[in-house]
């Protein structure tokens, strides 16, 4: 997959997306990143990237002109089709189900806005879709860009190993379950006893349906607990609502117990 990142500060998003395993997916050649910095498509001598806005206001907006004579540069760089993101909060809410539609892309350019935002006319005529990452304010898309591309990259084929792709798989999309992820399931490694507190027995006694049973168990009562928005509960399958039944029975299927 190919993303280009439309941004004043392009470095931030690639040193974001530079470790671990979206690192590795670009050493592996399965993810490239390209920056384009609109100031080196701004004109003049004081290469203006942003004016005041009209109808007065605090802050400034981002000019049209540099910014979709960017865009243009990286949708020339390369033939393939590229869907255009801008990250604001004004976007709708990024979520798991949008996140692995978009890892099927071939390419994504990424548009990053910094001061007030963009001038209106270049998100109608240049921006595909408009992406939040959530409800709060930062003062740039960087991160938000840099959060998408993390997303997206470790969904692509031969980026995660088997054992990081085993999390990944264990909860199963569901009709029932928003944009088919859960909660994760408490995590315990050595020693098994310890001063805060015993691991579960199921996990030490190696019955693996047992233990699946089990992860997914606290997986579905911590969701509804913690994120009941995330799950309808009405439409959990039998084998789901009997777990859940069993979790609130509690405290036995409870982590510690
Ligand atoms: N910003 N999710 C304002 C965000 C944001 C978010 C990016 C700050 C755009 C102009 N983006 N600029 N939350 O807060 O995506």
């Amino acid at each position: 997959m190919r993303i280009d990142v439309i941004s004043l500060f392009p470095e931030f998003v690639d040193a974001c997306a530079g470790f671990g395993v979206v690192g590795r997916a670009r050493e592996r050649g399965l993810l490239s990143m390209h920056g384009w910095n609109p100031r080196d498509y701004a004109e003049g001598n004081y290469r203006r990237v942003d004016d005041r806005p009209f109808g007065g206001g605090p802050g400034m907006v981002m000019l049209v002109d540099p910014l979709r004579a960017a865009i243009a540069a990286a949708r020339e760089a390369d033939p393939q089709p590229a869907h255009v993101v801008y990250l604001s909060p004004q976007g709708r809410l990024l979520d798991q189900a949008r996140v692995r539609e978009l890892a099927a892309l071939p390419r994504m350019i990424l548009l990053c806005g910094r001061y007030e935002g963009v001038d209106e006319r270049l998100i109608t005529a240049e921006v595909d879709e408009e992406l939040s990452i959530g409800d709060y304010v930062l003062s740039g898309g960087e991160l938000p860009a840099a959060v998408l591309v993390d997303a997206v990259a470790r969904l692509r084929e031969g980026v995660l190993n088997d054992a990081e792709s085993a999390t990944q798989d264990s909860f199963e999309a569901d009709a029932a379950i928003e944009g088919g992820v859960l909660l994760d399931c408490p995590h315990y490694t050595r020693p098994p006893r310890h001063a805060l507190g015993d691991v579960p027995e199921v996990l030490l006694g190696g019955n693996h349906a047992e233990i699946a049973r089990w992860r997914r168990m606290q997986a579905l009562g911590r969701t509804l607990e913690r994120r009941p928005d995330l799950v309808d509960e009405t439409r959990l399958s039998p084998a789901d609502r009997k777990l859940l039944a069993g979790y609130r029975a509690g405290p036995a299927g409870k982590p510690g117990a």
